[in-house]
């Protein structure tokens, strides 16, 4: 190589590194971040329950484990209906109670007598975990079951017998019936029951009787990828109630130490999550759309309205948690007439409310963006790609966005998002409207996380301003919508 052109391609070189080294690296993930799994969960956003058992027939909601097998009889079931009614309401997983407290199985299992292989449905040939696992892979849903570690049928229920009898059924549902992206252990336990006859009252030491580490990493071994429920995660937890509302303030941080299902005195805790935590344990938020988890004929006119329906999204979704909305099927064994009204009117009145994106591509300037480069530039908010942001530097805790909008309009709905791979970070900010020549207050607020929707008292704006007041490190938010 010549020396002249040796040198030019060293300046080259050397000019290049500098500009790389101009570039400002990414900020640093604040941990505890979500892993891939959880990540794909907080985008299903909302998915839903079905609550099936002996009890739907007995008008029970805790079957004592006493019920006769033969009272198990959907005539008219039709799965694709629920699959299709859910699907079209914008659920992107079902998850069933393959065994509820009461012990009666879903699915033929061989290790006991007490399912519908004794039941008339399908004459003993039916399997209705095998049935909607089917319609959710042929809709395109996921599918996720809950097993109820209280077994009120059970003999040894309180024996480490059961806890065998217990694994040998995940084995099945989990190698007969997957993939299962969500595991549900539900902490409920109210010590009576059938026992296999004994009729008594038996206490097991939730914090050590289920040995739930062995369990899970079986379970893991089968569906590496599951998202494990209870109340201590450590997939995701309980939001520690039962009415659609997760908390104003949601972390996602959270430290399960100590904590184990059915733990008393820990539901608020649940609901908050901790700003400190040291897992990355989203809240999840369960509700049904009856006052009962099971279907009672007497609940058909108690169905939730569609502004009821809503007014969960925007707690439950809207505060950066994933809804898990229970829709129990009938005596028929289909979605009872009036669920299925609410809910195609709950569908029509969200994408009526969400229907224009005020936002999208519209100007965005910001107080400052780390090291004024493009890839940091606030009009990453507004582009509607999830996996760039708007970040500062990191030293600047605070700062501002401002949104113009084409025209003076009326802004009902903030919707938020930051970018969480980088884990959680905002613990204050207002949102503010320029009108007549100054800036009005519209709300204020806590968290962000996954997602954000501020309801606001619609005011007209002509200019959107999100300012964050407090944050844990250098804020990176994904995007914003208006509405
Ligand atoms: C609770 C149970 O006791 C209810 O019956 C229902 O399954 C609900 C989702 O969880 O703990």
């Amino acid at each position: 190589m010549h020396a002249k052109t040796a040198s030019l391609t060293t300046l080259f070189f050397i000019l290049i590194c500098l500009s790389c080294g101009e570039k400002p690296l990414p900020p640093e993930a604040i941990l505890p971040v979500p892993s891939e799994a959880q990540m794909k969960w907080h985008e299903m956003e909302m998915n839903a329950f079905i609550h099936f058992t002996t009890n739907t027939f007995t008008d029970k909601e805790w079957g004592y484990g006493d019920e006769s097998t033969n009272v198990f009889n959907p005539t008219e079931i039709d799965i694709e209906q629920w699959v299709t009614t859910l699907k079209e309401a914008g659920f992107r997983g079902i998850i069933l109670t393959a065994k509820h407290h009461d012990g009666f199985c879903l699915w033929p299992t061989q290790y006991t007598e007490h399912s519908v292989k004794n039941s008339p449905y399908k004459d003993g040939e039916g399997d209705i975990v095998g049935e909607l696992s089917a319609a959710c892979k042929k809709h395109g849903l996921k599918f996720g079951v809950y097993l109820s570690p209280w077994d009120r049928n059970r003999a040894d229920y309180g024996t480490p017998e059961y806890i065998t009898y217990y694994r040998n059924q995940l084995r099945e549902l989990f190698t007969q019936y997957g993939p299962v992206f969500e595991m549900w252990f539900d902490g409920a336990n109210g010590g009576d029951g059938y026992y296999g006859g004994a009729d008594e009252k038996r206490k097991i030491d939730g914090s050590t009787y289920y040995d739930w580490p062995t369990t899970l990493d079986m379970v893991r071994k089968m569906e590496p990828e599951v998202i494990f429920f209870s109340d201590a995660g450590p997939g995701v937890r309980w939001v520690g109630n039962e009415h659609g509302i997760a908390c104003e303030t949601n972390w996602n941080p959270f430290n399960p130490e100590g904590i184990y299902a059915g733990k008393p005195g820990i539901n608020d805790l649940l609901c908050t999550g901790d700003r400190n935590g040291t897992h990355w344990i989203p809240a999840e938020t369960d509700v049904s759309i009856r006052p009962g988890w099971f279907y009672h004929v007497a609940e058909d006119s108690l169905v939730k309205s569609p502004e009821h329906l809503f007014e969960i999204y925007l707690s439950s979704v809207g505060r950066g948690s994933t809804l898990l909305l229970n829709v129990p099927p009938d005596q028929r064994g289909l979605i009872h007439e009036n669920d299925v009204e609410a809910l195609k009117m709950w569908r029509t009145m969200l994408d009526r409310e969400f229907a224009m994106n005020l936002a999208a591509n519209a100007t965005v300037t910001a107080s400052s963006w780390r090291g004024k480069a493009n890839d940091y530039h606030p009009a990453k908010v507004v582009d509607g790609d999830p996996d760039t942001y708007w970040a500062t530097d990191d030293q600047t805790t605070t700062g501002s966005l401002e949104i113009e909008l084409e025209k003076p309009t009326p802004v009902r709905y903030v919707v938020l998002q930051e970018y969480v791979r980088l884990g959680q970070r905002i613990e204050a900010f207002t949102v503010d409207f320029w009108q007549g020549g100054q800036w009005q207050q519209a709300a204020e607020a806590t968290t962000i996380g996954y997602k954000r929707i501020l309801k606001l008292e619609p005011m007209q704006a002509e200019k959107i301003r999100i300012n964050i007041t407090a944050s844990k490190a250098c804020p990176v938010i994904s995007n914003v919508e208006v509405y």
